[in-house]
C-alpha cells in the first residue's frame, strides 16, 4: 500500500515524511524535484507481544509505504499550479495525506500570503475534481467514438458509469464520497481518478497553537468530512523533533507535550479506517507475521493473501482471536480446553486480530 504526502509549498510535508519515515532529508534532497519514498513498519503492539511469547526467529510487521509528492510549482501569476508531473505522481498513490498549514513562520511564507485551512483544503479538492472531470470527459468522448465504428456492450455499459461520475464531480462532490458496486470500482480503478481516493487531512500547527487544535478541527470536519475524508492534526516541528529521540525519551516529551500518540500511529490507524483495513496474524517459532487484507475478507481469500497457492489449495483455516489467545496466557493447549481455538471453512470472515493457520492440501 502506498500513501502520497501532498500539500501546498511549505505546509510541512517533508518535516512529515520525515517524522513517521525517521529518515533524514539533506537540503539537497529537499530541493530535489522527485518524490522521495519509504517503507515503514506498521506499528502494531499485539504483533510485537506475540513476538515476546514465540521469540521466533523473524518478526515481521505489515509495511506501508509513504511517499513526500513534490511537484507543485508557485505559477507565475503568484497562484499555485498543478502540473501535470505533480497530479501524475498522485495517480499511483492508495491514499492521500493533505497536510494543510496553521503554523506561522515568518521566514517561510505561505504561497497564498495567508493562513487559510479551509481555503487550502477546498483549492486541492478543486484541483483534483478539475483533473478527474477533464479526464472522465476525455474517455467518454473516446467510447463514444469507438462506439460508432462499431458496436462494444462493455464499452456501452461504461457510459453510464461515467456519467454518475461526473454528475458527482460537477456538484463538487469528490468520488469518494459516493456510492459504486464492487463491479463499477473495479472499472474506475484503471483510471487512477484522484478524488476517489481515501483522503486525510493533516493539519499542522505550531505546538504554541495547542489550545486552537480542536475547534480548527472541528469548522474543517464540518465542511469536509465525509466517510471517506477524515481530519487529524499534528505538530510538525516538535514531532520531528521527538522522532529522533530513544523510545524512553519520547514518551517523556509525549507527556510534557501533551501529544497522545505519534503522527505515524495516527496517521496508520486513521488510513487503515479510511481504507477499511485489518491486520489478522501467522505466529509460530520460525516467524509471527501481521497481514494487511481488506475488512470483509473470507478465510480463504485471507490465505491468498499469504500465498496465491494458500487460495487454490485452501481446506480449513485454525482460528483464534489474539485477545482469547493472551487470555489463555498464549499456550494454544489452553487456548483449545477453553472453546475459542476454532476451524473455520472459507466462507468465515477474517476479523482484526485473527491469529490463523491454514489447512491446505
Ligand atoms: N514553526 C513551525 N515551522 C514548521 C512546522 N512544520 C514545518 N515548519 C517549517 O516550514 C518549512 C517548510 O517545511 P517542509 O516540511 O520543508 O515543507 P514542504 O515544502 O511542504 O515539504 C521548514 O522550514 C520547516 O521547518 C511547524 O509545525 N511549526
Ligand atoms: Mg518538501
Amino acid at each position: 500500500m502506498q500513501i502520497g504526502i501532498v500539500g501546498l509549498p511549505y505546509c510541512g510535508k517533508s518535516t512529515l515524511f520525515q517524522t513517521i519515515t525517521k529518515t533524514h532529508l539533506d537540503p539537497t534532497a529537499l530541493a530535489k524535484t522527485e518524490a522521495h519514498h519509504a517503507v515503514v513498519k506498521v506499528p502494531d503492539a499485539r504483533l510485537d507481544k506475540l513476538a515476546a511469547l514465540f521469540n521466533p526467529r523473524n518478526t515481521v510487521h505489515a509495511t506501508i509505504e509513504f511517499v513526500d509528492v513534490v511537484g507543485l510549482k508557485k505559477g507565475e501569476t503568484g497562484s499555485t499550479q498543478f502540473t501535470t508531473n505533480f497530479l501524475s505522481n498522485v495517480k499511483t498513490n492508495d491514499a492521500l495525506v493533505h497536510v494543510v498549514r496553521l503554523f506561522q513562520n515568518e521566514t517561510v511564507p505561505h504561497p497564498d500570503g495567508s493562513i487559510d485551512a479551509v481555503r487550502d483544503v477546498t483549492t486541492f479538492e478543486t484541483e483534483f475534481i478539475l483533473s478527474d472531470l477533464a479526464l472522465l470527459e476525455t474517455r467518454v468522448e473516446r467510447i463514444k467514438k469507438q462506439l460508432q465504428k462499431q458496436n462494444d456492450d462493455l464499452l456501452k455499459r461504461e457510459l453510464p458509469l461515467l456519467d454518475k461520475c461526473k454528475m458527482a464531480l460537477e456538484k463538487e462532490t469528490p468520488l469518494r464520497e459516493i456510492e459504486f458496486t464492487k463491479d463499477e470500482l473495479h472499472t474506475l480503478k484503471t483510471y487512477q481518478l484522484l478524488t476517489i481516493k481515501p483522503m486525510l487531512i493533516a493539519l499542522n500547527f505550531d505546538e504554541s497553537q495547542r489550545g486552537e487544535v480542536d475547534r480548527v478541527i472541528q469548522r474543517i470536519a464540518q465542511t469536509k468530512k465525509g466517510k471517506h475524508t477524515s481530519v487529524v492534526s499534528f505538530f510538525g516541528k516538535i514531532e520531528l523533533e521527538m522522532s529522533e529521540l530513544a523510545e524512553d525519551e519520547m514518551t517523556m516529551f509525549m507527556e510534557e507535550y501533551g501529544i497522545k500518540e505519534s503522527a505515524l500511529t495516527t496517521l496508520i490507524r486513521e488510513a487503515y479506517a479510511l481504507l477499511g483495513l485489518q491486520s489478522f496474524f501467522t505466529v509460530g517459532e520460525d516467524e509471527c507475521r501481521a497481514w494487511t487484507i481488506k475488512k470483509g475478507m473470507n478465510a480463504q481469500e485471507a490465505a491468498g493473501a499469504i500465498h496465491s497457492d494458500f487460495f487454490a489449495k485452501f481446506i480449513r483455516s485454525e482460528v483464534v482471536h489474539y485477545d482469547h489467545f493472551i487470555e489463555a496466557g498464549g499456550s494454544f493447549a489452553k487456548v483449545k480446553e477453553s472453546g475459542h481455538w476454532r476451524l473455520e471453512g472459507k466462507e468465515y470472515i477474517v476479523q482484526d486480530g485473527d491469529i490463523t493457520s491454514i489447512r491446505h492440501s
